[in-house]
């Protein structure tokens, strides 16, 4: 095996953000660049002769060019045993899960997702790349620091020269002293959601004539869906749409929202709807959960997968905490508190949940923005949540919008809204952010929208299992009445600054349970726009997405 050492300058933008490195397809395509991060996170992980890395993508446009160029990175920095979805494929859960089963009763040592998530994909769109660690999770922050200092400092990365490797044919593939495992994505997945979810009553459901809808966004989760909804749960063939993979996922944004998931949303919204609906992302970790006209906040699917865990067989035994990102509503803190479990409070991004699933204090974890999961893996997990929602179903024998609407009535209900301004120059996003730091000793105290402020500051997180802490996660307006705004920048965007503004109040009165979200929210999108001074910071009057 010929290994070449092929010197490099470093690159200075290489810092992994919220969930990997993102960039426009085109500069991942510069020369050197894939390569020079590749190097970094081969170089920090240290994987030693004998380990495994498991290796796979969600088939994004410069997918299978940048499988060959890792597999063949690999042999060069001594790696001998590597596992790839067939096609180069892997959706983001299914690469958690198999980097925690291994191979042959052996747990890999991590492994590389190639994937820019919800960002649109194609030549002229996103392309991306992050480290899993063994337990199956995002890498920590600590790893992704010392990552973005070695990319920035790297001279030379190392390649080697394999012979000629097809990705499509399954099996073990001998390159040199690299062992390259091709598996089926799908089958050890679809497994796992058979030991954890009640296929019999959902089948059983589906028989009685229970009507359902997946968009899988013509990205990486159609393969799955059809094998378990279609396949394995009986449920017409067409019920997966947009079920093929496409490089460029048919020129669409595959982000399952009320915006960009509309082809769903007209469906279900519709005179012909179905009874469920849902979509996934690109990489197949969020979900959007739909009943016949009706949409569950991502925040609201939290707390009632809490309050109904018991009723899906792999959490019979109950749930030893749960917790949700900052900007996510707390909605499910109050079934914490009745179930009388622990609820932690994390930064934004799915790497925060894994000291505390790893340690055992939680099971089920979400965040605001359409992801939800377990400890089944170390990743949030779009088809898993469809299947917890339609065992519940199945279960308690109602309808979605039955479910949430009586989930308010017991506990209360949490109006949600967030607010996205894409592609906001730097320095406006900037001075957003810095106004309000400026404000924060001035607003305890203060009347906004009718409401006083309780508290005000940015948000620091401690991690209660290792003491690593975080600052800077969000800017925070805590009200009397439990009442919130949030206020940060995205860590996933590619182009210019993406603020976040995330609103939210609390609801018991009854009579006002069914109002709709945004007037139940204006006054405090107002107090927001206000405070913050976006409008004027901007110049943008309306946001670029709402959900
Ligand atoms: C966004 C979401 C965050 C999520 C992250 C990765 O991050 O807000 O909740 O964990 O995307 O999800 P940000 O920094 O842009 O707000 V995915 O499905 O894009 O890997
Ligand atoms: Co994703």
């Amino acid at each position: 095996m010929v290994v070449k050492t092929v010197p490099t300058s470093p690159f200075a933008d290489q810092r992994p953000g919220t969930s990997g490195l993102r960039k426009r397809t085109t500069v991942f395509q510069q020369p050197h660049y894939l390569e020079n991060f590749v190097q970094a996170v081969l170089d920090e992980a240290a994987l030693q002769p004998g380990q495994t890395l498991v290796l796979g993508g969600d088939g994004r446009f410069h997918n299978r060019e940048a499988i060959h160029t890792i597999v063949r990175m690999a042999a060069a920095n001594g790696i001998t045993h590597v596992v790839v979805g067939r096609g180069g494929l892997l959706s983001t859960p299914a690469a958690s899960h198999l980097i925690r089963r291994g191979v042959n009763g052996q747990p890999a040592a991590g492994g590389i997702i190639l994937s820019a998530s919800h960002n649109p994909g194609g030549a002229d769109g996103d392309f991306g790349i992050k480290y899993n660690t063994g337990n199956g999770g995002p890498a920590p922050e600590a790893f992704t620091n010392r990552l973005a200092e070695r990319a920035g400092s790297l001279t030379a990365y190392r390649v080697a020269e394999l012979p000629a490797f097809d990705l499509d044919v399954l099996g073990t593939h001998t390159l040199g002293s690299l062992t390259l495992e091709v598996v089926d994505p799908v089958v050890a997945y679809a497994q796992l959601m058979e030991q954890l979810f009640d296929f019999g009553a959902i089948r059983a459901l589906l028989t009685r004539g229970f009507t359902l809808r997946f968009d899988a966004m013509h990205a990486i989760t159609g393969p799955y869906a059809v094998e378990i909804l279609e396949r394995r749960l009986g449920a017409p063939a067409g019920t997966v749409i947009n079920a093929v993979p496409l490089p460029d996922f048919g020129g669409g944004h595959p982000d399952p929202n009320l915006t960009y998931a509309h082809e769903l949303v007209e469906e279900l919204f519709g005179e012909q709807a179905p009874d469920f609906g849902a979509a996934s992302d690109g990489d197949g970790d969020r979900n959007m959960i739909l009943g016949r006209r009706f949409f569950v906040t991502p925040s609201d699917s939290l707390a009632v997968l809490a309050a109904n865990a018991t009723l899906v067989p792999g959490y019979r035994e109950g749930l030893a905490g749960v917790a949700r990102s900052m900007p996510t509503s707390a909605a499910v803190d109050v079934v914490a508190e009745r179930l009388g479990i622990p609820c932690f409070e994390t930064p934004t991004g799915w790497k925060f949940f894994g000291n505390l699933l790893d340690a055992g204090r939680i099971t089920l974890c979400g965040e605001e923005s359409f992801g939800t999961g377990s400890n089944h893996v170390r990743e949030k997990d779009g088809l898993w949540a469809v299947l917890f929602w339609l065992n519940i179903v199945a279960a308690r024998g109602e309808s979605v919008e039955q479910i949430v609407r009586g989930h308010w009535a017991e506990y209360g209900r949490n109006f949600y809204t967030r607010y996205d301004y894409e592609a906001v120059p730097s320095d406006a996003a900037n001075a957003v952010m810095a106004g309000l730091r400026a404000q924060l000793d001035s607003l305890p105290g203060r009347t906004l929208a009718g409401r006083v402020v309780s508290q005000a500051d940015d948000f620091a997180y401690t991690d209660p299992v290792d003491g690593a802490v975080s600052r800077q996660q969000g800017i925070r307006l805590l009200f009397q009445d439990g009442a919130r705004i949030v206020f940060r920048l995205s860590g996933t965007g590619t182009e210019g600054a993406t603020i976040r503004v995330y609103i939210e109040s609390r609801e018991t009165n009854v009579e006002r349970l069914g109002l709709d979200t945004a007037s139940a929210l204006a006054d405090l999108v107002d107090a927001a726009l206000t405070v913050s001074a976006l409008r004027e910071h901007t110049g943008r009057s309306e946001p670029t997405v709402i959900t």
